[in-house]
C-alpha cells in the first residue's frame, strides 16, 4: 500500500493535478448566496459565507457568457453571483469562501487565476466598484491582493489590501459585457513579489499561452491568503455587479482551458492502470 500511495504521488505530480488548486462554477440552486456548497465546486474549505455586513449576495440564474472569444474547450456551468442592485445609496457587499490551501505569497510558488465579471450601470459616474481576489481574513480585505474597478473610472487595477497600484486602462469596459480576466501571481520568500493581469472583452480571443496587460506589478506581500473574497458597492438606483467562473491554478492552461474533473479523470485512468500492475506482481 505504502508503493501504492508513493507512486499515486508521482503520479499526481505528472498529471499536473495543482495542489492548492479551486474551482467555482457557481452551480448553486439561485437564492442567497451565504450558505452555498457543492456544485462540483473543489478546492474550498466551506461554504461560502456572506454574514460579513448584510448577507445580500445573491445566486442569479444563468451563467454569465464571456464576451471574448475563448479557448476549446472552455464552458460555463451552472449560475452566477449577483452583488445587491443598487437603491440610491452606498450599498457595500463583501462575501468570502475559505480556500482549503491558502495562497501563501512567500511560498516561491506561481499561481494563476481567472474569472468572469460584468455589470450594469448607466455610465462610470453612476457606477462604484468591486474587488475580486484573495484576502488573509474572511471579513474583509486585510493583507489581500485583488483586481480592482475603482470608483467612476475603467481602470482595472490590481489592489493591496483594497488600495491599487499598477493598472490597464479598459476602454472597452462596458455595462453588459462579461470580461475574462486572467491573474498570475509570483511569489518570493523576502524579494519582490510579481503580480501580472490580462482583461479579454468583446472581439478579443484568449491566448494560448500567457499574455498580460499589466505584466510583473511589484506587490511585496508576506500574507497567508486563505479566502476568495468578492468585495464592492453599488449606491446608483439599477446598477450590480455579476461575477462568474473563478478558477485558481498552477498554469495559464488550469485556468484557461477549464474544464472541470479532466485531470481527476486522467489521475484516476493511471490510478486503475497502476493497481492492475501491482497486482500482477
Ligand atoms: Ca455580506
Ligand atoms: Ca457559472
Ligand atoms: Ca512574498
Amino acid at each position: 500500500m505504502k508503493k501504492l500511495w508513493t507512486a499515486f504521488g508521482t503520479l499526481a505530480i505528472a498529471a499536473g493535478v495543482a495542489l492548492g488548486s479551486a474551482i467555482d462554477q457557481i452551480n448553486y440552486s439561485t437564492g442567497n448566496l451565504d450558505g452555498q456548497t457543492g456544485g462540483g465546486s473543489s478546492g474550498f474549505a466551506g461554504a461560502w459565507d456572506d454574514t460579513a455586513g448584510t448577507p445580500e449576495i445573491t445566486v442569479d440564474a444563468g451563467s454569465l457568457v464571456p464576451s471574448a472569444t475563448m479557448r476549446t474547450g472552455y464552458a460555463t456551468a451552472g449560475n452566477s453571483v449577483k452583488s445587491p442592485v443598487g437603491a440610491g445609496a452606498n450599498d457595500d457587499f463583501f462575501a468570502s469562501r475559505q480556500l482549503t490551501t491558502a495562497i501563501d505569497m512567500n511560498s516561491g510558488n506561481t499561481y494563476y487565476f481567472s474569472f468572469l465579471v460584468s455589470g450594469s450601470w448607466t455610465d462610470q459616474s453612476t457606477k462604484r466598484g468591486w474587488n475580486v481576489g484573495f484576502s488573509t481574513v474572511g471579513n474583509g480585505l486585510t493583507g489581500g491582493i485583488t483586481i480592482k474597478n475603482a470608483y467612476n473610472t475603467s481602470n482595472l487595477s490590481y489592489a493591496s489590501a483594497g488600495t491599487e497600484t499598477g493598472f490597464t486602462a479598459v476602454t472597452d469596459f462596458s455595462s453588459g459585457n462579461a470580461y475574462f480576466i486572467v491573474g498570475k501571481m509570483a511569489t518570493s520568500n523576502g524579494g519582490n513579489d510579481l503580480l501580472s493581469f490580462k482583461v479579454y472583452g468583446p472581439s478579443e480571443t484568449v491566448a494560448a499561452t500567457e499574455e498580460w496587460d499589466v505584466a510583473n506589478n511589484t506587490i511585496v506581500s508576506s500574507s497567508s491568503l486563505g479566502y476568495l473574497v468578492i468585495q464592492g458597492r453599488v449606491n446608483n438606483t439599477g446598477s450590480f455587479y455579476k461575477f462568474d467562473e473563478i478558477r485558481v491554478g498552477d498554469t495559464w492552461d488550469s485556468v484557461t482551458i477549464p474544464e472541470p474533473g479532466s485531470a481527476s479523470l486522467i489521475l484516476g485512468a493511471g490510478l486503475i492502470a497502476l493497481a492492475r500492475r501491482l497486482r500482477r506482481r
